[in-house]
């Protein structure tokens, strides 16, 4: 019965082992988990367009062959995540729906534009720098599918951070124009990077329930203050200087302070008023529209196939 479900469930959650598809799980755990699962893989499939934006202005070859690699992972991540999310009994078709009728989110990052080929590397450096810190964790969620997606993913989200600080290693050494270029970019990039680990934690309304759960490992804050106190050090090595004049090392708490992003902004973004919100999700909705004939194509090739085989 329903009770020695429950208490099953939370006795797998209390050992800290994974819950599966086949488990019994409460209605709000599906429902957490599919709303962040199907955000997750949405940021993905979105968070090809900012980048997607220079693949036919790539400076070279080897730089096009780069970021094309990148894009297509992100592709496959997005893939993987839906497949996750289908585990929970949902389907790609009516997410993708929600996503393109402005029902569900996607990360706030990619409503920024990127206005330059340095932004290549900065979102590789500070964008993937951050899904990392975010996402490493997730590794050890406690929904089975979920944590195995993850691990998978922040391999190849380390080969992405790892490529852009090569680029922008590259740009630093290069000419003076170049590090400006890194410079400005940095200075956009900076602070919706921040905003990428969500509200601050008085502000995040899902946070205890998601620890509760074993689905979320740390809070928004936590993972921020990892973050900043990871990318400082880098900063210093590339020469770049990180916007924030009150950025210092604070000896007791063993941290560095930081200046909180503006969240009125952060608010304004996720409510789909950023500066590429619109463009973002007429671009998606063009994509699957377009992609309609591809989709008739393979049902009808595989009705034709059940039907030989039957
Ligand atoms: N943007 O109560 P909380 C990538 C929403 S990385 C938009 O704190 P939660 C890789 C939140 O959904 C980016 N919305 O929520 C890549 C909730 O709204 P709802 C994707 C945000 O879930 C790199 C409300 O605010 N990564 O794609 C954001 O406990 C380069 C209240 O917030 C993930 O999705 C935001 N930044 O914590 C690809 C990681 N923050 O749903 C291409 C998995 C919060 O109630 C190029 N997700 N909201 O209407 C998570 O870890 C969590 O969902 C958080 C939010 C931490 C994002």
């Amino acid at each position: 019965d329903e009770t020695a479900l429950a208490a099953h469930f939370d006795a797998t959650i209390a050992a800290d082992q994974r819950i599966e598809p086949r488990d019994w799980m409460p209605e709000a755990y599906r429902k957490t988990l599919i709303r962040q699962i199907a955000q997750h893989a949405h940021s993905e499939i979105i968070g090809m367009q900012p980048e997607g934006n220079w693949i036919r202005r790539a400076p070279s070859l080897r730089r096009k062959a780069i970021l094309l690699a990148k894009v297509q992972d992100e592709a496959g991540h997005g893939m993987y995540l839906y497949a996750a999310a289908e585990t929970l009994g949902v389907d790609r078709e009516e997410l993708t729906e929600k996503l393109i009728s402005g029902k569900q989110k996607y990360s706030s990052i990619f409503n920024y534009p990127t206005l330059s080929y340095a932004d290549v590397g900065v979102i590789g450096w500070l964008v993937d720098g951050a899904a990392i810190c975010n996402q490493v964790p997730l590794c050890r969620c406690s929904f089975g599918p979920y944590a195995r997606a993850m691990v998978r993913i922040c391999k190849e989200e380390s080969f992405h951070q790892r490529q852009g600080y090569e680029l922008l290693l590259a740009m630093v050494n290069g000419t003076d124009a170049q590090r400006e270029m890194v410079q400005e970019s940095t200075n956009r990039f900076w602070w919706p990077s921040l905003m990428m680990f969500g509200p601050p934690d008085g502000d995040s309304p899902n946070t205890q329930q998601s620890m509760t759960w074993g689905v979320k490992r740390h809070t928004n804050d936590e993972l921020r203050q990892r973050f900043v106190d990871m990318t400082v050090p880098q900063a210093e090595a590339l020469g770049v200087t990180l916007p924030d004049p009150g950025l210092r090392w604070n000896a007791e708490r063993g941290h560095y302070d930081f200046t909180e992003p503006d969240w009125a902004e952060f608010k304004s973004v996720i409510s789909g008023s950023g500066p590429c919100n619109a463009q973002r999700l007429a671009q998606r909705r063009r994509a699957h529209e377009e992609g309609a004939w591809v989709r008739e194509a393979a049902q009808a090739y595989a009705e034709k196939h059940a039907r030989t085989e039957a």
